[in-house]
């Protein structure tokens, strides 16, 4: 397979989410960039009541700073006991700008008198994927849990030393990335993103990475547009 000039930024300024969006699109025809590769430093406000709403908005913002097929991610924790807090605020949970560590502490500090049946949780994972003004696609993943009463282990980022997953026996801080990522919410979502871009890729669909910046090579007839999508895409 050549190597695709087809360009996929993650919009996103989280370290953890983007080692573990680079490890699933892994084998995919796309050369995945960051926000730090193309010297974008601006934020994006979040202030969506939903993880879905953050996600479109977050990837129609750097899609439109960067011209490039873009992927954001929003996601969180809802903690059943807690109403589904801190959901769309888990990134800031315990102040804005706080750390891991400070808000894993919060939330022990809300369930301290919680008993063990009543400590279900779910992780879950809105994503949108956008080019030129439009969101293409949207996908969500959720993967359920119990929180434990202290952190264990160290992988991962986030609250998932506190996230036990019962059919390994283990927090998420315990698994590696590789086991984490294919029952995470995230890796659940980024399944069903991947499947549609590789049926848009099948198809010789245009619209999703027509140039870097702006649509390109719309001349093309069908049949030879879709070969040279394909082909660009090394499919
Ligand atoms: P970007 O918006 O730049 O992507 P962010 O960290 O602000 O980064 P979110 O607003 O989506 O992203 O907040 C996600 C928070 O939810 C994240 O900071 C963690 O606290 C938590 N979280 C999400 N996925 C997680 C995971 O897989 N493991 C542990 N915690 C997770």
């Amino acid at each position: 397979m050549g190597r695709s000039t087809i360009r996929l930024l993650l919009a996103t300024t989280n370290a953890g989410k983007a080692r573990e969006l680079r490890l699933g699109l892994g084998r995919s025809p796309f050369r995945v960039l960051t926000l730090d590769d193309l010297g974008i430093r601006v934020d994006f406000p979040e202030t969506g009541a939903t993880f879905a709403e953050n996600a479109r908005g977050k990837s129609l913002f750097y899609a439109g700073i960067s011209g490039h097929l873009t992927l954001a991610d929003d996601s969180g924790l809802e903690i059943d006991a807690l109403d589904g807090a801190p959901g769309v605020y888990s990134a800031r949970f315990s102040a804005p700008g706080a750390t891991d560590a400070r808000n894993m502490s919060k939330v022990l500090r809300l369930m301290e008198n919680v008993p063990e049946q009543e400590r279900g949780a779910r992780f879950v994972c809105s994503m949108a994927l956008s080019h030129d003004g439009r969101v293409l696609k949207t996908t969500r993943g959720i993967v359920r849990g119990r929180l434990t009463r202290e952190p264990r282990g160290c992988s991962g980022f986030g609250y998932d030393p506190l996230f036990f997953y019962r059919p390994f026996g283990r927090t998420f801080g315990e698994l590696s990335a590789v086991e984490k990522h294919p029952i995470s919410h995230r890796g659940r979502a980024l399944a069903r993103m991947i499947a549609f871009l590789a049926s848009e890729i099948k198809e010789g669909r245009p619209s999703l990475w027509e140039g870097g910046t702006a649509r390109g090579g719309g001349d093309a007839p069908g049949g030879q547009r879709k070969r040279k999508l394909r082909s660009r895409a090394g499919l």
